[in-house]
């Protein structure tokens, strides 16, 4: 690294008194190692100068600093460290002011803890975001962070925002002691000058937080058991939260330098942990899903207005968040009594949210202002955007979207919001092919992040990039996919599912196999989501597609036997588990398994036992063979859609990366060598991805296709 490259991204200049340390390295001033070396220089810069009485350090741009270069993980390290900047910084004989706006977060939050006072600027559009967040990167504050956080704002207070992951507002972070002063402004270089030269004027000391002692030692370690104990529950399988309440622990135990060794120790294993490199990819890649070709071709349409035809589960779901992202919604409903339906499912989300105190009454008002209901198409003649949401029918979808394309404006996109169904056959239906769009939501829809934007063969560009801009309005993670059953996500979830299916009838009680799946870092397997979603709706996709299935594929009846008895899950108080008085934890049903039997009687299968890993090894393998076809046929523009989707829409354990991740860590060639052995009792099933075999003929992986891209 070059002292040109340090100074190019960290400058300083003289202003009176103070020497101004600037970051210059966008978009968000990460700690990579030119700007480590850069404030390394600017210290022994201010510390030689004679002009310069204190220093001011601020971020350029839209943060402060959101932290070390992530990118720089797994790479060789290049000095200084950034413990010895932070070091550096607080040795400083002249006092250090750091001037926060926007995100100073991670590392970044570290060089401002190593400063000897802080100021956080907090307004509309600029607010600071001060926080520890590498819990969710699988590591922990390596620079200082469990060492210098406890001491400014007690134990208990440090272990909970590093646990938690999340940032604090520049008002919280004042009454946390984590910051001195909290101004309105947007501009940190003014404000901060104006804070050192007061500093200077009371002849304010040089203060270093490694000198304050922790507040009430006792007490603080008593606390930190108890979140020891809860942590220990909550994590989940997660590496690195237990290793955060040690290091928190020796800030208490130990004196600091000792405790900063601790750290560094334990955060050298976290960035060992394959966890870390699940949750990085994780965060890179949710980032990457929004690079699409289209967003180089086009510009997305304007969308103020939108609607929502249909206001059952779905379109209910969507309408809140479109009233949440600020846009104006009307609902259309078949009649009086559905659209009535419609609005009283809108209405109790936000009368949820006031019942738990997280709204006001006033903002519900505000918010229903801008929703309209109707029954009447005509309703939407001017509105930019049409989400539809009415029953799994073709014939009635395209029956709507016949009178869409009779009432809406020129230019209106039109979206379907369709779990399975031929969209190229919608879009078909209208005189504007061009204007018609996948938007497969999840449900909730309000709640679920995951959106999977469907992209057909007439649709123009701007169509598929303003589906980006309002999957961005509304704070979903938009995923790219072409057109096919069940698009990326239902087509991977029906085939691992299936063989999820085969396992119970070869061996594997339906309880076993999802304590393999939760054993994995899932939250529920794959019968517990069947009995929460309703097992009547697989069984109609099932019957519908009786008629066309390969009648050499091996078929599972077991569903069957379940759904006929009206046993449909928790809304029946009883599908594969049981739900006395309507809890949500299922008990397992010995008639289920007796059923379970029968029908391994009926095809003479004699039931083996399986171990959870053997479990896991044809569900993961089932999952990242359709994985590949998917990106092989484009269907998924990368890997890492795959991951994403399953990530934010389908509960794979986040610190695994998704499945093609994982397949990445575990190794292509093993799964290529479990599929084949697989293969040998049912082919049909178990048909290789020509994409997995070729990548482990040329000894590549999958992130090699997410980097070609
Ligand atoms: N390193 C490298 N790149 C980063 C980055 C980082 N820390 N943060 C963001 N980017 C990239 C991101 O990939 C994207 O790139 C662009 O910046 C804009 O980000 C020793 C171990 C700051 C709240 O965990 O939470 O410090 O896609 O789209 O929505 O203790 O980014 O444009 O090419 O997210 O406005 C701890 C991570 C690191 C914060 C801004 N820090 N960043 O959100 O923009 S570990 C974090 C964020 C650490 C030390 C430890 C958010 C943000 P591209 P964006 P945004
Ligand atoms: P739902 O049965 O809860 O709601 C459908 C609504 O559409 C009903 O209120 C009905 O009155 C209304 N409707 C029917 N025909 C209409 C018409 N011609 N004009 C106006 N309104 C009409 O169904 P849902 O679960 O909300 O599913 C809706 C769509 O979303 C389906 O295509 C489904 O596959 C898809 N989807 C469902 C889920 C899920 O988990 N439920 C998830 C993703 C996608």
């Amino acid at each position: 690294m070059t002292r040109e490259a340090a100074a190019s991204v960290v400058q300083t200049r003289q202003q009176g008194d103070v020497l101004v340390v600037s970051i210059h390295n966008p978009p968000v001033n990460a700690l990579g190692a030119a700007v480590r070396q850069g404030l390394l220089a600017a210290m022994e810069k201010a510390e030689a100068s004679t002009q310069a009485k204190a220093v001011l350090i601020v971020g350029e741009g839209k943060a402060f600093i959101a932290g070390a270069d992530i990118r720089e993980f797994g790479q060789p390290a290049v000095p200084p460290s950034l413990p010895d900047v932070c070091a550096r910084i607080e040795a400083c004989t002249k006092p250090v002011i750091a001037a926060i706006h926007g995100a100073a977060l991670g590392g970044g939050l570290e060089v401002a803890l190593s400063a000897h006072y802080r100021l956080a600027l907090q307004s509309a559009s600029a607010g600071a975001q001060l926080g520890l967040p590498e819990v969710n990167l699988g590591l922990l504050p390596g620079a200082g962070g469990t060492q210098r956080a406890p001491r400014l704002m007690g134990v208990k207070a440090a272990a909970e925002l590093m646990l938690g992951g999340k940032p604090l507002s520049a008002k919280a972070a004042l009454a946390a002691g984590l910051v001195d002063q909290c101004v309105e402004g947007t501009d940190p270089t003014a404000a901060g000058l104006a804070y050192a030269n007061a500093l200077l004027a009371q002849n304010a000391p040089v203060r270093r937080t490694r000198d304050l002692a922790i507040a009430e030692p006792a007490a603080a370690l008593a606390d930190l058991d108890a979140l020891a104990a809860d942590t220990a529950r909550k994590s989940r399988g997660l590496f690195s939260p237990m290793k955060i309440i040690e290091c928190v622990r020796a800030a208490v135990e130990l004196p600091f330098d000792e405790g900063m060794a601790k750290e560094r120790a334990l955060f050298m294993e976290c960035l060992d942990s394959p966890q870390r490199a699940g949750l990085i990819h994780a965060f890179f890649a949710e980032r990457e899903t929004s690079k699409i070709p289209e967003a180089r071709a086009a510009a997305p349409r304007p969308v103020a207005q939108i609607a929502v035809i249909g206001g059952g589960t779905m379109g209910a779901g969507i309408t809140v968040s479109a009233l949440d992202a600020g846009l104006s919604v009307v609902m259309v409903e078949r009649d009086a009594e559905s659209i009535a339906r419609g609005q009283a499912n809108v209405e109790k989300v936000y009368d949820g949210l006031i019942a738990k105190g997280r709204m006001a009454e006033p903002a519900k008002a505000a918010t229903m202002d801008r929703y309209t209901a109707s029954t009447s198409y005509d309703a939407v003649k001017d509105v930019d955007l049409v989400i539809e949401a009415v029953f799994e029918d073709l014939d009635v979808k395209k029956a709507v979207f016949l009178e869409l394309d009779r009432v809406c404006k020129p230019g209106a996109v039109l979206a379907t919001n369709t779990s399975y169904l031929d969209i190229d056959a919608i879009a078909a239906a209208t005189a504007r092919p061009q204007d018609v769009i996948g938007l497969h939501f999840f449900s909730p829809a309000n709640i679920m992040k995951l959106l999977e934007i469907v992209v057909p063969a007439k649709v123009a560009p701007d169509v598929v990039t303003t589906a980006f801009e309002l999957a961005k309005r509304m704070k979903k993670i938009p995923v790219r996919a072409g057109v096919c059953d069940g698009f990326i996500g239902n087509r991977i979830l029906a085939v691992y599912k299936q063989a999820a299916d085969y396992l119970m009838e070869d061996g594997a009680s339906p309880y076993e196999i999802d304590a393999a799946v939760r054993g994995f870092g899932y939250p529920m397997g794959p019968f517990q989501v069947t009995d929460l979603a309703g097992g009547d709706i697989g069984w109609a996709t099932r019957k519908r597609r009786a008629a066309t299935r390969d009648p050499k594929a091996r078929y599972v009846e077991i569903a069957d036997r379940i759904c006929e008895r009206g046993w449909f899950g928790q809304k029946t108080g009883r599908g594969f588990y049981r739900y006395p008085e309507g809890s949500r934890a299922g008990q397992p049903d010995p008639e289920v398994l007796a059923i379970v039997d029968a029908e391994r009687a009926k095809k003479g299968i004699t039931p083996r036992s399986f171990t959870p890993e053997e479990i896991m090894r044809r569900y993961l393998a089932a999952m990242v063979n359709e994985g590949a076809k998917v990106v092989d046929e484009g269907i998924a523009l990368r890997p890492l859609d795959v991951d994403v989707t399953f990530l934010s829409g389908y509960g794979f354990p986040r610190f695994r990366g998704g499945p093609m991740k994982y397949a990445d860590m575990v190794g292509l060639a093993t799964i290529l060598a479990d599929i084949r052995e697989f293969a040998k009792e049912d082919p049909l099933f178990w048909q290789l991805a020509p994409l997995l075999e070729k990548l482990v003929a040329e000894g590549k992986n999958f992130d090699s296709l997410n980097k070609a891209a």
